[in-house]
């Protein structure tokens, strides 16, 4: 029997969130369980090392990896994880050169070439949705068989890099087997959202579909892309029953790019859900124009609690240079009529942006203020490869190209005309004037339920504002 080990390479909470580590969580892999499921399923003997989570350093990955003695290792890795990712199959490579390593993710899916001709670890690299590629081509290399016959692969030949025809989709997503969560580290233990995510304890993340039909040109979408693909609303309510079950969990995050979207599955859910009296509260993501009363109260009575939407800014302008096809108001309603239906809210928004001016930061900034919003995240933009906006960015401003540092948390984009103190004050000021005020600060105490919640509150609310009030930066961000 042949092996496959995963890895999730590692990577620090403070790599990911910078000051703000603090208010960040380790959420599963969810990519690596399902590929694991997939390969375990066709008789491969699987692992998966979350070295993320685990707190592993680069050779002790690699260490933890080959005590498997594995025949394949299998790397995931986003752009800011692809160095480490990088690190690990190298170490790997150095500790057995026999073993062949696979990378996918976003950021190899987004520039294949380029990845494997700068990381000589990597042997293959997977393009896209990775479950029938992994089958397909384990399949391929046992029986000695070419790699040309794999959908969806990159691999070094001779000189040149050679590009494999591109692979479908995966079509109907409930016919993967279910996600191996048990070649996680417990999920209850080692994964958890934050407070400000969740109202009970025990928590976890779940994924419950793929794609997103918006183009909006800052978002990565190239593994997934834009077609709208849901599990079904039986599949949905097996998902939580397991994690239920077997863990424990009592709240959920929907990680779905646009979970609110699948109307008539919220439809469905409501039944399923009534007669399975699971009893569980959970949070989701929406877009702002898929948002209608109908559909948030419904949310409401199946156990939503809170609806993170992406408003991004505040001024038209930005909008529609990242073709997001929403509008400032309709931001606005969307925000009103879900707290109308008895729901938090919580906006994600960027600043820094291309065409961004101190007139546009002030736009976002009285918008925050203004809405109805219980909670923001306020990020950098920050270009991705697998982004339409990647190829472009250049013309609006400097881009600092290193990978390891783009988590979103640092400034490597300066539009035309802005600085990075400016921004890193812009940042400080929103989070200062939208945080400390009562309203916001009673909504969060209103939340503590436990003695979980207090300690996650009050270790975020120390870091934010450590970051907002105890480091002025030496320039002032200022409109007036
Ligand atoms: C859930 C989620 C998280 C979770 C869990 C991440 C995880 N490890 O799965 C958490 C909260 C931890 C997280 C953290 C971050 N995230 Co995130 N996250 C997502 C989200 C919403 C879903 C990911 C997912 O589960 N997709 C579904 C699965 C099935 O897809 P997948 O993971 O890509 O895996 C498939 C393929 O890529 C491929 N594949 C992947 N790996 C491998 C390996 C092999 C060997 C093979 C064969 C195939 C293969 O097969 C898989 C199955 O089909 C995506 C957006 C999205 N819709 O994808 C953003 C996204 C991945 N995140 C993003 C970012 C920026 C981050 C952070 C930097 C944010 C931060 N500062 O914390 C960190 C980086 C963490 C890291 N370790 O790199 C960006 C990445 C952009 C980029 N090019 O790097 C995305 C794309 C959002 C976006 N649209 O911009 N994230």
């Amino acid at each position: 029997m042949k092996t496959i080990v995963f890895v999730n390479p590692p990577m620090t909470l403070e790599a990911r969130y910078g000051v703000l580590a603090r208010a960040g969580a380790m959420e599963p892999p969810f990519g690596l369980c399902f590929l694991a499921a997939a390969t375990r399923e066709q008789g491969y003997r699987t692992a998966i090392i979350d070295a993320e989570t685990l707190g592993l350093s680069i050779d002790e990955t690699a260490r933890e990896a080959l005590a498997f003695k594995p025949d394949y290792v299998g790397l995931t890795a986003t752009t800011p994880a692809i160095v480490s990712a990088a690190r690990v199959a190298l170490k790997i490579k150095e500790g057995a050169p026999s073993v062949l390593t696979i990378v996918g993710g976003c950021h190899v899916t987004a520039i294949p070439e380029e990845t494997l001709e700068d990381y000589p670890g990597f042997d293959i690299a997977a393009i896209g949705e990775g479950e029938k590629t992994i089958v397909e081509l384990l399949s391929a290399l046992d029986e000695g068989a070419g790699l040309e016959r794999v959908a969806g692969l990159a691999f070094r030949d001779k000189d040149a890099v050679r590009r494999t025809p591109a692979r479908a989709l995966v079509k109907d997503l409930d016919a993967l087997p279910m996600p191996a969560f048990d070649l996680l580290p417990r999920l209850d233990r080692h994964y958890g959202v934050t407070a400000q995510s969740v109202d009970r304890f025990p928590a976890a993340s779940l994924i419950t579909s793929r794609g997103c039909y918006a183009k909006c040109t800052f978002c990565d979408t190239n593994v997934t892309g834009n077609t709208m693909r849901g599990h079904s609303a039986a599949y949905v309510a097996r998902l939580m029953r397991l994690v239920k079950d077997r863990y424990g969990i009592r709240c959920v995050m929907f990680e779905d790019d646009n979970f609110l979207a699948f109307r008539k599955r919220l439809k469905e859910l409501e039944t399923v859900l009534r007669d399975d009296r699971l009893d569980m509260t959970w949070s989701c993501t929406s877009r702002v124009d898929i948002a209608d009363g109908e559909t948030l109260k419904r949310a409401k009575r199946l156990g939503c609690w809170q609806v993170f939407y992406g408003v991004e800014s505040g001024s038209q302008k930005i909008l529609d240079f990242y073709d997001k096809r929403i509008t400032v108001a309709q931001s606005a309603r969307a925000l009103e009529m879900t707290k109308d239906a008895g729901l938090h809210t919580k906006g994600f928004v960027i600043i820094g942006n291309p065409l961004e001016t101190l007139e546009t930061l002030e736009e976002t900034r009285s918008f925050v203020l203004k809405a109805a919003l219980d909670d923001i995240s306020i990020t950098y933009f920050t270009p991705y490869p697998g982004a339409a906006v990647f190829p472009v960015c250049e013309r609006y401003g400097t881009f600092e190209r290193d990978w390891e540092r783009l988590s979103c948390f640092e400034i490597v984009f300066v539009p035309h005309g802005l600085s990075r103190p400016v921004l890193e004050d812009c940042q400080r000021r929103i989070f200062r004037e939208f945080y400390y005020r009562p309203r916001v600060l009673l909504g969060y105490l209103g939340r503590i339920k436990t003695g979980r919640h207090l300690a996650d509150l009050v270790g975020s609310g120390l870091a934010l504002t450590k970051h907002v009030f105890v480091r002025p930066s030496p320039i002032s961000y200022s409109i007036r």
